[in-house]
């Protein structure tokens, strides 16, 4: 049946659980243009005539991005920056988050600053979630592009703060800087520190870099994976082994990956069993929202409420937390 204003504006409604938001990439322009501000920091390039972030393409994406996270200096940024990308979750209905957040980018990958970002963030968190009823817990995310080195910093990092806030390790940045294996040493050690995979994979490379994810890194999830789609194979590798993808097609078209979100195998994946889950990776960078999204996909590809239903009950399955919270937010999404 066709959508009705009534329909879109019930899936727009919908409780939400979102795998795959970036800590910096959720910073609304409007902030890191007021603490460049305050810190004297020029930032031009960063900002388009509109106001928005200026970017052309996935290269000039990952400068623009590391750009304005320059101007966010301290664990009190961290904390007004975890406040606001709180306060957008809930305008969008989310409920629960996992944000990567990076050592390189809190501190410098100093360990001991490390823990003095990750306690503002924290504190900054758990108000939240009394306010605004709004879950985050963290993943710690290293960088492709900055080489093994620094993930392995960063996965000292994760394995040092393992525990109840932050729940994962991960990878983002350059699919094209370096194999994955030449990461496993971090990955592995995050794995003995008690920490949940993924890694950011096939969304420029193809389905043999999914493969490399599974069997060179042991992940639990992938961050984006679309580009396993084309390999029958794999696909159904990915819904036997219960392999969830944490989907972002907001980004994928913004980026160019696909030309427009009809073209995009969302909905094949989908079919083909595999535990599909949708995010909105660095929200204002790609001028999406949460609600944006399942509006999105409601008109595109025909969803109803109980499509997204079984969306967020597939997240959630898959999400780092422990059973407690799954538990407590299982309540949220069931609640009428
Ligand atoms: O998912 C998007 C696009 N694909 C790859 N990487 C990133 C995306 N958004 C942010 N990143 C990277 C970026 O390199 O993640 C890092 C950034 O430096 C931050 S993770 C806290
Ligand atoms: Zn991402």
């Amino acid at each position: 049946m066709p959508h009705t204003e009534e329909s879109l504006a019930a899936i727009a409604d919908m409780p939400k659980v979102e795998l795959h938001l970036h800590h910096e990439g959720a910073a609304p322009p409007a902030f890191i243009r007021g603490l460049a501000q305050e810190k004297s920091v020029n930032l031009s390039g960063v900002f388009d005539a509109r106001g928005g972030y200026a970017f052309a393409g996935f290269e000039r994406f990952l400068r623009t991005y590391e750009a304005a996270t320059s101007v966010l200096q301290s664990p009190e940024d961290y904390a007004r920056l975890t406040t606001a990308l709180l306060e957008e979750c809930a305008r969008n209905g989310v409920v629960y988050v996992e944000s990567f957040l990076s050592p390189d980018f809190c501190g410098g990958g100093d360990l001991g600053a490390w823990h003095e970002y990750l306690h503002a963030i924290r504190d900054a968190a758990e108000r939240a979630e009394r306010d605004m009823g709004v879950t985050l817990r963290g993943v710690v995310t290293c960088v492709r592009h900055f080489g093994p080195d620094k993930a392995r910093l960063a996965s000292r990092c994760a394995a040092e703060t393992a525990g109840d806030f932050i729940t994962g390790y991960g990878m983002g940045g350059d699919e094209n800087a370096g194999a994955l294996k030449d990461f496993a040493y971090s990955f592995d050690m995050a794995r003995e520190a008690g920490l949940r995979l993924t890694v950011h994979a096939g969304e420029w490379r193809g389905p043999s870099e999914v493969r490399s994810a599974l069997d060179d890194l042991g992940v639990h999830r992938i961050g984006h994976g679309v580009r396993a789609a084309e390999d029958p194979a794999l696909v159904d590798r990915l819904a036997e082994a219960g392999i969830c993808l944490e989907l972002c097609p907001g980004s994928n078209v913004a980026l160019g990956v696909y030309e427009r979100l009809g073209a995009h195998p969302i909905e094949r994946l989908r079919r083909a069993g595999v535990p599909i889950t949708v995010s909105s990776d660095d929200p204002p960078f790609f001028h999406t929202t949460m609600r944006d999204e399942y509006l999105n996909l409601a008109r595109t590809f025909d969803w109803d409420e109980e499509e997204f239903g079984a969306l967020n009950r597939t997240a959630l399955a898959h999400a780092f937390c422990d059973a407690d919270t799954k538990k407590k937010i299982a309540d949220r999404l069931e609640a009428p």
